[in-house]
């Protein structure tokens, strides 16, 4: 299977203010959204504006960057609040109710029908005021609302034409991926529009989610950077892009500027004052960094051989770690090469010996497994 065509809307600014620890300035808003328009999302989603007079004054402010990513506030299925964000300027109205028993019951209480109606009236008048408002609907909790449910209340909306999106939201991270398949292929099955999934991380599962609903027929995803957000947050802007990279390189690099991403990363872990985690994809620590012995020899001929992202296209470093117990001679020679220092294979299997016997005793730095290199240099 491929991706079609796709987009992605980056929640880092609605989605990632709910995360525990951050607590973005109007100026940190800016920032972020000039680097997230500046790497290519195709939207950006933002805070309801009603939410208090500095998320309204915020949501004006973005509106009026003239960015190239689309501004869509994030709104309860409401005319007040829709009303707010159409003076703001947004482009896009992305509004949601929750759909599953549990939810419905702890906010409007209305079934399956009653959220028809409601919608229904609320799309109405916003095609009334703002005829040519991009205009979402999302289930909050899709994947806890019973599938006939769902599609009763997608059917009926679908059928008013008055809606370019219709989101499935994962909000607990209850799904899997051969779910969200399943669950997207019915709804598109029963929409005729784009389809907009947002998947939290809770198990783990929010990339390989986001790629199942792309697989089986959604046209957006929901991102946030770093995958900040409620609880432990959604699908990571840089977790999607490496999944998405992996199936189509040439497409990416088309799409986006991924040589902003790293940087985007660095700007929104120190605006939330977290580090980036080691692991993370793409812009982790460890991300490009070659360890066994095996691994180091193959990527130092080969980088493919145990590489499905080039560091390069991200304009990251490849590293491969020679000064420890696990090295081979090869990856001596390599460094032995770097500095300059020829030596033959005989020698570079002495240092290789003694090296790995001063790493079982303590983890060794670069620089003294230089040293060792260029003491058996001068010894020859
Ligand atoms: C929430 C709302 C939401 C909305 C997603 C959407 C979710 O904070 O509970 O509008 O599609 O996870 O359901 O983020
Ligand atoms: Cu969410």
């Amino acid at each position: 299977m491929s991706i079609g065509k796709f987009n992605i809307v980056d929640t880092t600014l609605r989605e990632g203010e709910q995360f525990a620890e951050s607590d973005f300035s109007s100026e940190d808003k800016v920032e972020i959204a000039q680097a997230l328009n500046a790497f290519g999302v195709e939207y950006i989603e933002v805070t309801s504006p009603i939410v208090s007079p500095r998320s309204r004054y915020d949501c004006e402010r973005l509106a009026s960057l003239g960015l190239k990513s689309r501004i869509a506030a994030h709104v309860r299925c409401r005319e007040a609040d829709i009303t707010e964000a159409l003076d703001c300027g947004v482009t896009a109205i992305n509004m949601f109710m929750a759909s599953s028993p549990l939810l419905r019951g702890h906010s409007h209480g209305r079934d399956a029908s009653e959220i028809v109606k409601r919608v229904i009236d609320v799309a109405s008048w916003v095609r009334s005021v703002a005829p040519d408002i991009e205009l979402r609907f999302s289930c909050e909790d899709a994947f806890r609302t019973p599938v006939a449910e769902l599609l009763e209340i997608y059917r009926p909306l679908s059928a008013t034409g008055l809606f370019n999106r219709f989101g499935v939201a994962d909000t607990v991270s209850i799904a899997t991926p051969m779910v969200v398949m399943e669950r997207v292929g019915q709804i598109a099955n029963v929409v005729g529009t784009d389809i907009e999934f947002h998947g939290h991380n809770d198990t783990g599962c929010a990339i390989a989610n986001a790629h199942a609903a792309l697989m089986a027929g959604a046209t957006h995803i929901d991102t946030c950077v770093l995958g900040i957000g409620e609880r432990n947050g959604i699908t990571a802007l840089e977790g999607l892009v490496a999944c998405l990279y992996v199936m189509d390189a040439d497409m990416m690099r088309a799409k986006y500027d991924l040589h902003v991403l790293s940087s985007l990363v660095d700007l929104v872990a120190r605006k939330a004052g977290v580090e980036i985690p080691f692991n993370q994809c793409i812009v982790g620590s460890a991300a490009f960094t070659h360890k066994a012995g095996i691994h180091a020899k193959a990527v130092l001929a080969n980088p493919k051989a145990y590489e499905v992202l080039d560091p390069a296209d991200f304009g990251r470093d490849r590293n491969v770690m020679v000064a420890h117990r696990l090295a081979g001679w090869n990856g001596l020679h390599r460094r032995a090469e770097a500095l300059g220092i020829d030596l033959s294979p005989e020698s570079l299997k002495q240092v290789t010996s003694v090296m790995k016997g001063m790493a079982d005793e303590r983890a060794l730095t670069m620089r003294e497994l230089d040293q060792l290199l260029v003491t058996a240099a001068a010894a020859v």
